[in-house]
């Protein structure tokens, strides 16, 4: 049963709040034996098995001194600052640790998170996308920059959400998730930044230049007030999913005794097709056989739920 685990359903209430604020937080929904599944996965994807398999990470926290040191501004406030330099964490994420880890490919495929796409959806058939580990260690100074994750994906649909879930009792002080409800429904294709900076990733690289389309987003954290923001606190067994172009963001790690760890799982419904952005950082473990407006469905982006 792809639904072992799952502790209770989603109530037609929680999809109606998906649906009109982007994002949801379902609260105590997974098992604590998937919960410790992905702790475990998370630790051995970040520490030692990345190496051994030749998959990426991403230490943001040194794209963060790169940018500082050329001049790029990069988020941060005077709290963050005064984490001194020996107590200083690292913000480091991976994506695509489900290639090399069965833990994680379990939680992303064989688990009841593609059966919670499908309520939200409201549709039949799930493919997994993707998925992005991020750990934000001890007295992490780093943001997570406010953006959307449509720039980031390939695809092109209403039908595309990313999966938070963390095995740690995430707080405010501890980087806890960021939501501008509503912002779904803006119908703006926002550049894609660099994680820890407003600055986009095609305003610093040439390859990975912005669609015509595409347009800056606003100074979000430097204007608070003007937001309907939304901040999600995480306790393990919560899953807080939210739209493709719902914009979001995160604090740093303030506190010096607690690791703030994630999966987020993306999901995709069946209006979703394939759609190449030039946006999109390139991926070892994509392959790109797919052409604009094909349907997802293949070994890389597996179906994961059918209705039966
Ligand atoms: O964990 C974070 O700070 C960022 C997560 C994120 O951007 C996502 O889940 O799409």
């Amino acid at each position: 049963m792809l639904t072992n685990g799952l502790l209770r359903d989603v109530t037609e209430e929680e999809v109606a709040t998906y649906e009109r604020d982007g994002v949801v937080r379902l609260r105590g929904i997974l098992a604590p034996d998937l919960i410790a599944r992905l702790g475990q996965g998370i630790n051995d994807a970040l520490y030692g098995q990345w190496e051994a398999e030749g998959i990426q990470t991403y230490d943001a926290s040194a794209t963060a001194d790169q940018l500082d040191a050329a001049g790029v501004a990069v988020l941060s406030d005077a709290r963050a600052k005064a984490i001194p330099q020996e107590k200083r964490g690292r913000f480091v994420s991976m994506i695509g640790a489900n290639t090399i880890n069965a833990d994680i490919r379990a939680l992303a495929v064989d688990s009841p998170l593609p059966y919670i796409a499908a309520r939200l959806f409201r549709t039949d058939k799930v493919n997994f996308y993707d998925d992005q580990t991020l750990m934000k260690e001890p007295g992490t100074r780093e943001y997570t920059a406010f953006h959307t994750d449509e720039p980031y994906y390939h695809l092109s649909g209403d039908q595309v959400c990313g999966m938070w879930v963390s095995p740690d009792v995430v707080t405010e002080d501890s980087g806890a998730m960021r939501y501008v409800r509503g912002s779904h429904r803006w119908g703006t294709f926002f550049k894609a930044n660099v994680f820890v900076s407003q600055t986009s990733i095609g305003d610093l690289m040439p390859e990975a230049s912005d669609e015509d389309n595409q347009v800056q987003l606003p100074d979000i954290e430097g204007n608070p007030d003007q937001y309907d923001i939304l901040t999600y606190p995480s306790e393990p067994g919560d899953v807080i999913v939210h739209h493709s172009n719902l914009i979001h963001g995160s604090g740093p790690n303030y506190r010096g005794d607690v690791t703030r760890r994630a999966v987020s799982f993306r999901y995709a419904g069946e209006d979703v097709r394939y759609r190449f952005h030039r946006s999109v950082p390139p991926q070892p473990h994509h392959t790109y056989d797919l052409k604009d407006g094909d349907r997802i469905d293949s070994e890389q982006f597996p179906i994961v739920w059918r209705a039966e």
